[in-house]
């Protein structure tokens, strides 16, 4: 492998590939091809945020970082005895590609390929996940049905974002978008025309909406831009006090340090491939110092 990246034991001994490179440092564990560090060289603080209190461990999901969450997002409908967020971010992947290409930037392809992962997901597909660090972070997940049979999925790039402090963070590009709101408010409102602002949970899954959301951060004087294509769902989250206390995996005061945009298709935008169909649905992670 190229001299900017190598294979390494991570926490809990679980392998993981660094990249340093002199335009950021990066890390991905083969456990859920997550994401779970990337630091741009011109940013002042890492961009990926994972809780002190993450497990490393199989059968556990990374708490930060970039999970992948699928074939289905949140709790599954039907059976809750499954993992929440699907099989992929507890399944381990396999490094197929690590290049640093002439720009600098470094791409790592991640595979995982099986068929009745889940009594829920009884299907064979492939799935990728690409990674191209440089001081972008780009990603793609990629997913093709190598079934007989069509089927559908949901998918998320669940991404936690380091912030200085939630409480004085807004978010834009959501302005006028219905959302679902899940920590237990109104049916289905409309982000009215001003930035999202938090002062408690907030759990809303924007739908129909391909938009670019831009965290703009006073207190690390930043703005992270998140863009993406081939998304229609956009999820929004802080667990706020009660719900951070209730997390094993997650500090109770780590909840004000955090905040997840996540790039997903899920509900009505759920993904349905034909037999031999694929779909991919990227993430581009910029940061702007002010
Ligand atoms: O994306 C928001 C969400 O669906 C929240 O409802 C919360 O459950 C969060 O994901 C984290 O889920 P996890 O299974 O990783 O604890």
């Amino acid at each position: 492998m190229p001299a900017t990246i190598r294979q390494t034991s991570g926490n809990g001994g679980l392998p993981r590939i660094e990249i340093v490179s002199a335009h950021a440092t990066a890390e991905v564990y083969l456990h859920g091809a997550q994401v779970t560090r990337w630091h741009p060289s011109h940013a002042a603080a890492p961009v990926l945020w994972v809780s002190a209190q993450s497990f490393f461990q199989d059968g556990r999901a990374i708490r930060g970082g970039v999970p992948i969450c699928f074939p289905w997002f949140g709790p599954h409908r039907r059976n809750a005895a499954v993992p929440a967020h699907g099989f992929a971010r507890l399944s381990d992947w396999t490094l197929a590609e690590a290049v640093e290409r002439e720009d600098g930037r470094v791409s790592l392809r991640f595979a995982l390929a099986g068929e009745r992962m889940s009594p829920e997901w009884p299907f064979r597909f492939q799935g990728f996940l690409e990674v191209l660090a440089g001081s972008t972070l780009a990603m793609a997940l990629e997913v093709e049905n190598r079934d007989d049979r069509a089927f559908t999925y949901e998918e998320a790039l669940h991404t936690y974002f380091t912030i200085d402090d939630v409480s004085a963070i807004a978010i834009s590009g959501l302005e006028g978008t219905r959302y679902l709101d899940k920590a237990g408010g109104a049916a289905e409102p409309t982000q009215d025309n001003m930035p999202i602002r938090f002062s408690g949970e907030t759990d809303r899954v924007y739908t129909g909406t391909t938009a670019t959301c831009v965290i703009d951060d006073p207190g690390l004087r930043r703005r992270i831009v998140v863009s993406k294509e081939h998304s229609r769902s956009t999820v929004v989250w802080n667990p706020w006090m009660a719900r951070a206390r209730a997390m094993a995996d997650f500090g109770d005061d780590e909840w004000p340090g955090m905040v997840c945009v996540e790039t997903a298709n899920v509900e009505d935008a759920a993904i349905r491939l034909a037999p031999g169909e694929r779909h991919r649905m990227t993430l581009t992670l910029a940061v702007e110092p002010y």
